[in-house]
């Protein structure tokens, strides 16, 4: 009997497998209880722990299977940002950590996420996300290199090298082709560094640019004003929580070294999903841009049938499998 359930349960369509019972609940990090805070944080050390499962000779710095989400991260950076593939991407890819945080290291909990306005006053280092105690996801960074010095992760190595800004500036200045430096997977150690920003966080991810965010009328409007600089200080919500972090987090190929990256694009991905709920015949299947940063080289536009691909973290996905939270690879909400 268990047997034949077993076949049912794997024969059926993906919105009957995704049910309130099996649902994940994505929290709001300063809503878990402290000692959910020390298993999830626990968790990702367990990864920073657990072997790399990709070819040493080809990824020297992935020196651990964390830094395997680094690598694929890095790899892929001048097809992931800035286009149409930004938003289906990063769900799969934190679904995917969030996976193996509770397949390869017994974490029972789902992802949490970063509700960013709620952090904007009273200042990033005494927030319970930085306060540096064991109950955060480690302090502020301290000293000429900015190291992340107390509570989880103070003691992590930040393997791979640091991206200039001028590499991306000069792919789209110079119609380039989007190929990462040859460098890129070197191992370069240093300590892993943050340098938190409260007027970034002020300025882009107040209580009002959410309200205008979740205003926007179309897709494309929306990505718009979710990545898009305007200027001075201005990067949008996603721009602006990667410059909060500053450090490692805000290094466009390397961002996802700090662990709260998987949290503020949880929250990302949060913003999408309650766009899409707004209107969901019109904005759950709504796509807008092609397939490379800024559309450099140029590329075609993204469809709902196109594939795409994680490397060796997961199986390829068409675009459309990725645009529902309960259905396809994921089953999860945002509480
Ligand atoms: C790892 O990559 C190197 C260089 O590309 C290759 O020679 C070697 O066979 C690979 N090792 C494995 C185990 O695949
Ligand atoms: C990097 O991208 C290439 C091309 O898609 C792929 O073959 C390789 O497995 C990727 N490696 C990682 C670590 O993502
Ligand atoms: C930090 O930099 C200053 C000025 O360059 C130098 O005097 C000091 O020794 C450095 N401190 C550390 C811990 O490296
Ligand atoms: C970091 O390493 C030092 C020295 O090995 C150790 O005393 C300290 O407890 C470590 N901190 C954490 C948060 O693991
Ligand atoms: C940019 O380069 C691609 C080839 O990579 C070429 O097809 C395209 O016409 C170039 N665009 C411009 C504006 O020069
Ligand atoms: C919220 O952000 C907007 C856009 O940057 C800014 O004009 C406004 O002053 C900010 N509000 C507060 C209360 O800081
Ligand atoms: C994509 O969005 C931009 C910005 O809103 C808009 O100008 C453009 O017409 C849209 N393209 C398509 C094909 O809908
Ligand atoms: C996965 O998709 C990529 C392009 O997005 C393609 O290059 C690759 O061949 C696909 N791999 C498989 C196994 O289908
Ligand atoms: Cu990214």
């Amino acid at each position: 009997m268990v047997l034949m359930l077993g076949l049912l349960a794997s024969a059926a369509p993906a919105h009957q497998r995704c049910k309130e019972e099996n649902m994940m609940v994505r929290k709001e990090w300063s809503s878990l209880s402290p000692h959910e805070r020390v298993a999830y944080s626990d968790a990702v050390t367990c990864l920073q722990n657990l072997p790399s499962q990709l070819n040493n000779t080809q990824y020297p710095g992935a020196k651990n299977r964390y830094a395997d989400f680094v690598a694929t991260h890095i790899n892929y950076t001048f097809i992931i940002h800035l286009d149409a593939i930004f938003l289906p991407w990063h769900r799969d890819y934190v679904w995917l950590y969030e996976s193996a945080l509770r397949d390869e290291c017994g974490y029972q909990g789902a992802q949490p996420y970063w509700d960013w306005p709620a952090y904007v006053e009273g200042g990033l280092e005494k927030s319970q996300l930085f306060d540096g105690s064991a109950y955060s996801m480690g302090s502020n960074g301290k000293g000429n290199n900015s190291c992340v010095y107390k509570g989880p992760f103070s003691n992590y190595t930040a393997p791979f090298p640091y991206f200039p800004n001028s590499i991306i500036m000069d792919n789209i200045e110079n119609n380039g082709t989007g190929a990462i430096p040859s460098w890129s997977f070197d191992y370069e150690p240093n300590c892993f560094q943050r340098y938190l920003n409260d007027e970034a966080l002020r300025l882009n991810n107040n209580y009002s640019c959410i309200e205008t965010l979740l205003s926007q009328p179309t897709i494309g409007e929306f990505q718009n004003y979710l990545s898009t600089p305007e200027g001075d200080a201005h990067y949008g919500p996603h721009g602006g929580g990667h410059v909060a972090m500053g450090g490692d987090g805000a290094d466009l190929f390397t961002s996802p070294t700090d662990p709260v990256f998987f949290l503020h694009h949880a929250q990302v991905d949060r913003m999408w999903t309650i766009w899409q709920s707004y209107d969901i015949k019109t904005r759950r299947y709504a796509l807008n841009g092609t397939q490379t940063l800024e559309n450099v080289p140029p590329s075609p536009e993204l469809t709902l049938d196109d594939h795409i691909t994680w490397g060796p973290l997961g199986v390829n996905r068409t675009t459309r499998e990725l645009m529902d939270v309960q259905a396809g690879p994921f089953c999860y909400r945002y509480e």
